[in-house]
């Protein structure tokens, strides 16, 4: 299901204002462990990735609040799965960071057992996002996870963040590298340039979202839709 890009240079004057739906979003609870997480219903959507790769900016982007979820300039800040409430039914998640150095084997080994546990158990989690730097997307760490989201049999969003430090050729480039590397995936992936600075792809990843968490279309949005694509 891939859709045309939106034009690359596309300036924040030209992006829709968020749907309320995203706006709504409050911090809802802060879980260190499985046992603390809020309870397994309705729809949850998971932002995965390396320390400082922008997860927190990305979920303030999408909800237009500043200090929603908590960001720094300091790797390994977010060591707790962060819930934000959108209504009743419906969550995001900021999952810890990984990659970062200077932690020990066995926080290591407790990230990695958390994280694999939460994306193979949690049944209200529809969708995983994983946010990656444009300039050096699919590390290692960033594959393990992505392969832990497929064994999961999770839908993939690649978020391909600080678009705006590159180029629009380079921004080009690395789509089509990381479309190709994900293009014989189980389940679907969609990869999108993103920048929570320009808000550069908010409108797709808005999108996207909306249909994982089952948001029923507003009846301006059903208006538009042409009865042959229904
Ligand atoms: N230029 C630019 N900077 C960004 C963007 N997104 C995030 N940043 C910066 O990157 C740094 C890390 O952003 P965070 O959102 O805190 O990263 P995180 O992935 O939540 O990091 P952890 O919580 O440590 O895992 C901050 O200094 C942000 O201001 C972006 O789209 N463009
Ligand atoms: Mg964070």
């Amino acid at each position: 299901m891939r859709r045309a890009q939106r034009p690359l240079g596309a300036r924040r004057v030209n992006e829709p204002a968020t749907h309320p739906r995203f706006q709504r979003a409050a911090f809802l609870s802060a879980a260190p462990d499985l046992a603390a997480t809020p309870d397994d219903s309705g729809y949850e959507v998971a932002f995965a990735g390396r320390s400082n790769a922008g997860k927190s900016s990305a979920i303030n982007a999408l909800c237009h609040q500043r200090g929603l979820a908590r960001t720094s300039k300091t790797p390994g800040r977010t060591q707790q799965l962060n819930f934000f409430r959108l209504d009743d039914e419906r969550r995001l998640v900021d999952l810890p960071g990984y990659g970062f150095a200077k932690v020990s084997l066995s926080i290591k080994q407790r990230w990695q057992q958390l994280m694999e546990r939460y994306l193979e158990r949690r049944s209200s989690l529809k969708g995983l996002v994983v946010v990656m730097d444009i300039r050096h997307p699919l590390t290692d760490i960033d594959q393990q996870m992505i392969a832990w989201g497929i064994a999961a049999d999770l839908p993939l969003l690649l978020l391909l963040t600080k678009a705006d430090k590159l180029k629009r050729g380079a921004i080009t480039r690395t789509l089509a590298e990381v479309r190709k590397a994900l293009s014989a995936a189980s389940v679907p992936v969609e990869v999108i340039a993103f920048s929570a600075v320009s808000r550069l792809g908010l409108a797709q990843v808005q999108e996207q979202l909306s249909n994982w968490l089952a948001f029923a279309a507003a009846p301006s949005e059903i208006a538009d839709r042409s009865p042959l694509h229904d």
